[in-house]
């Protein structure tokens, strides 16, 4: 069995056991990223045996999910990769799912731009290979897939389950392959339980720091400590649905829970621009700016005149979607699903817990 890190943690007891023998078991490939974190926590809350796929990395890979691994929340980590279809059998032998949230992509749409064989590979191909392998050890598993609002792409906003499909980036072009072969194409002709969350942008103090939301966030904390003078973004009109991750894993588990398989939108309704974002974020922190200058001449400053950020073409990209807005009508009104957290509630959540944490490795001599 090739298992890295495999976590048992089993109380003993015969009561213990039976409870764990009637408890729905759950794989999350992904656990190590943003959405795989809440996903555990959610499915614990609702007493499933958690298990996540863990690959090999450089770096601890458990920082998001430290909590989940100690011996009372009893999750389990199995190792595979969604390249190698052997790592994924055993994984899934060893796990014995009745539910796969596939989570695990190489999610950075710039990042697709530079390397679009690694993000097919993982995005496209990985989902045949985990979707082939589990259907041949349980054919009643039930399988979510994350798709995402940029398979709309280029489409005009608002986007719903019938828009059309319009990617604009390797990212977009490799999950819409993945939902078309292996989402709808195994629904239709091999019967899988499998579902596709077209979920729009959600975010967190958890998300990935490269993601332009949370890159914000650290930045201005970093100014407002006087730990840097400025910071760099691309572009300022781009528009998203920005909502909270917490709430979008919610729609997930509700995705499975339903008599007949379906691909649900999953979205806030209300889109902002990067600028608008900023805005927020800088109002939370007590740091109101003026934006000044158009392009790539534009400028935020501080009132007292400094100025704090600044545009480049290097975060641009070779193709950009300008637009995302979602209607999620479908998911309230099946899946009884509803946001919980507003966009400035979010901003605010997020700008201050980078804030706090940067402020306190400040006050101990850490940065
Ligand atoms: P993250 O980038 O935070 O997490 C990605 C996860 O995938 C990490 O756990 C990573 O592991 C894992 N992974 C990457 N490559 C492999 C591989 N070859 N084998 C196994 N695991 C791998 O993404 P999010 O949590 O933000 O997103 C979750 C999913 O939802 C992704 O599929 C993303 O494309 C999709 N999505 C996200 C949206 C969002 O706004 N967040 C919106 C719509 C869709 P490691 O820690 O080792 O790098
Ligand atoms: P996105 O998220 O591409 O929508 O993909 P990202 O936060 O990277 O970009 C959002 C928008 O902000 C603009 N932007 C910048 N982006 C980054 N990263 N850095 C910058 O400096 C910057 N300046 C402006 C971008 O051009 C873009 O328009 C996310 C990922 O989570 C995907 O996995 C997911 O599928 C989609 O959301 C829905």
């Amino acid at each position: 069995m090739l298992s890295l890190q495999t976590f048992k943690l089993y109380r003993v007891g015969t009561r213990d056991i039976l409870s764990e023998m009637r408890k729905k078991r759950a794989l999350i490939t992904g656990i190590t990223g943003q959405d795989g974190s809440y996903l555990a926590e959610h499915l614990l809350k609702e007493e499933y045996d958690v298990w996540g796929l863990i690959r090999r990395t450089s770096l601890e890979p458990m920082l998001r999910i430290e909590g989940l691994v100690r011996p009372s929340k009893r999750i389990h980590l199995v190792y595979g990769n969604l390249r190698d279809a052997g790592t994924l059998r055993a994984a899934l032998l060893e796990s014995k799912p009745d539910e796969i949230y596939n989570l695990a992509a190489q999610s950075d749409v710039w990042v697709s731009f530079k390397c679009p064989d690694e993000t097919n590979e993982i995005n496209y191909h990985g989902l045949g290979r985990l979707a082939q392998e589990a259907m041949k050890l349980n054919p009643k598993v039930r399988i979510y897939q994350a798709s995402t609002s940029e398979m709309f792409g280029k489409t005009n906003p608002p986007q719903n389950e019938t828009s059309p499909f319009q990617p604009v980036s390797p990212y977009g072009e490799a999950k819409l392959r993945a939902h078309e072969e292996f989402v709808k194409g195994y629904r239709d002709k091999k019967g899988l339980f499998i579902c596709s969350g077209f979920l729009f942008n959600h975010e967190s103090p958890r998300r990935g720091e490269h993601f332009v939301t949370r890159k914000i966030t650290i930045s201005l904390a970093k100014v407002k400590l006087g730990l840097q003078d400025f910071f760099t973004l691309g572009n300022l009109d781009a528009k998203r649905d920005w909502g909270f991750a917490g709430d979008y894993v919610v729609a997930m588990h509700k995705m499975l829970q339903q008599k007949k398989p379906e691909d649900y939108v999953i979205a806030t309704g209300q889109s902002h621009s990067v600028r608008e974002f900023v805005n927020a974020a800088a109002e939370a922190i007590d740091m109101p700016i003026i934006w000044r200058g158009k392009g790539l001449k534009e400028v935020a400053k501080t009132k007292d005149g400094r100025t704090v950020i600044t545009v480049s073409k290097e975060f641009y990209r070779p193709n950009e979607v300008h637009h995302l807005l979602g209607n999620s009508h479908k998911a309230q009104r099946k899946l009884g699903w509803k946001i919980q957290t507003t966009f400035d509630g979010l901003a605010a959540m997020m700008a201050k817990a980078d804030y706090d944490r940067l402020k306190k490795f400040k006050e101990a001599g850490l940065i």
